[in-house]
């Protein structure tokens, strides 16, 4: 019998090893993983087998060692096979779905989101002046100077054009910017300018102004604005809806305060003011629609009159969650956020 040299037979061994390595590494099925297992383990077969026939071979000497180095290879071989039909079996489970359930185990709760506070306010807001009859509408947050100030009788020189109080859009080519609405009121414009009377439309949504933010200012905020166009209306049907809105909202009889105003949209005008914890917050303005607006969009003056308000969301969802600074609503920390749920309405 010839012998072999210990070197040799180790060089081999280590090569079976690495080869082997390689092969159950590349397994991705049963299928691969029991072609490998033949070819390096198989008992007839597998190269193992064929390696072990070598230590017949060795010097009387070497065999000692040999025999350490066959048995270390062959326990290597055999935990790679381990781990890698371990790792083919999870990996099957993860793809076909066929994991066995234990239904003994505690399962993971699931996260319930929740609708933003200012979300469930307009919600909220739509449903109780849906009850009132008034029908909810939208209106674009980019829009023409017509809309947000001409149409509502704020001329070219007025304050509330300013560019430091608007957010104007740069155009390429237009004389006249867009900008981002800076109140609802643009949205009776549209309303009017499509629909005749008899009109009761509820509006809400977001508007922006360059204001700092503080506890009551926002630089994007919502507004509700509401607009009532029918014969015989007056002062007293604004308060009265305003009234059973607030009620509604806020819960109780809530009271409600006009202070004398103006806006340029309305005639006579008023602040609406609602009593908090004895204290009087400004919630919006309000009026009878001005005769010169009703004439912008084509009405007769004569034959139709009508009443319109616009309100602060932040301060009526502020006044109805007692949140004392409507920063808040925009921090985004979930545990404030997490602390507002309209039973039923969100
Ligand atoms: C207006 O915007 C008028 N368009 C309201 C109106 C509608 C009057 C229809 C007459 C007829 P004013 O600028 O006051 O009005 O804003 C109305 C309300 O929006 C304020 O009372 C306040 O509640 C809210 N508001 C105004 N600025 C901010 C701001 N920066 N952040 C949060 N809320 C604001």
């Amino acid at each position: 019998m010839t012998n072999l040299n210990l070197d040799a037979f180790v060089a081999d061994l280590e090569r079976l090893r690495s080869e082997a390595e390689t092969a159950l590494a590349d397994a991705i099925d049963i299928e691969g993983l029991e072609a490998a297992r033949v070819v390096f383990l198989g008992a007839k077969n597998g190269r193992l087998k064929a390696v072990q026939k070598g230590l017949g071979k060795l010097g009387r000497d070497d065999k000692p060692v040999g025999g350490q180095q066959f048995n270390a290879v062959k326990k290597s071989v055999e935990a790679l096979f381990l781990q890698a039909s371990q790792r083919v079996a999870s990996q099957s489970k993860n793809s076909k779905g066929v994991e066995q359930v234990d239904v003994t185990l505690p399962g993971s709760p699931i996260r319930f989101g929740r609708v933003h506070p200012i979300t469930q306010t307009i919600r909220r807001v739509s449903s109780i002046m849906a009850n009132l009859g008034f029908e909810a509408v939208d209106g674009p947050e980019v829009e023409d100077q017509w809309h947000n100030f001409e149409a509502l009788a704020i001329p070219n020189e007025h304050p509330a054009r300013d560019p430091l109080d608007n957010f104007y859009i740069a155009v390429a080519n237009a004389d006249r910017p867009l900008l981002l609405r800076s109140q609802t009121s643009t949205v009776q414009i549209r309303v009017m300018e499509e629909r005749k009377p008899p009109l009761r439309i509820v509006s809400l949504g977001r508007v922006y102004r360059p204001d700092t933010a503080d506890a009551t200012h926002y630089p994007m905020f919502h507004q509700v604005e509401g607009l009532l166009i029918e014969p015989g209306t007056t002062m007293a049907h604004l308060k009265s809806v305003l009234r059973s809105f607030a009620s509604s909202f806020l819960g109780g009889d809530v009271r409600v305060r006009f202070r004398p105003s103006f806006f340029p949209f309305t005639e006579p005008s008023v602040e609406v003011d609602m009593e908090w914890n004895g204290r009087w917050i400004e919630m919006g303005g309000a009026g009878m629609v001005d005769p010169s607006v009703l004439q912008s969009v084509g009405y007769d003056p004569d034959e139709v009159c009508g009443f319109a308000f616009g309100l602060g969301v932040e301060r009526i969802a502020a006044r109805r969650f007692g949140v004392a600074d409507i920063r808040d609503f925009y921090r985004n920390d979930i545990r404030f956020l997490e602390q507002f749920h309209d039973r039923g309405q969100a």
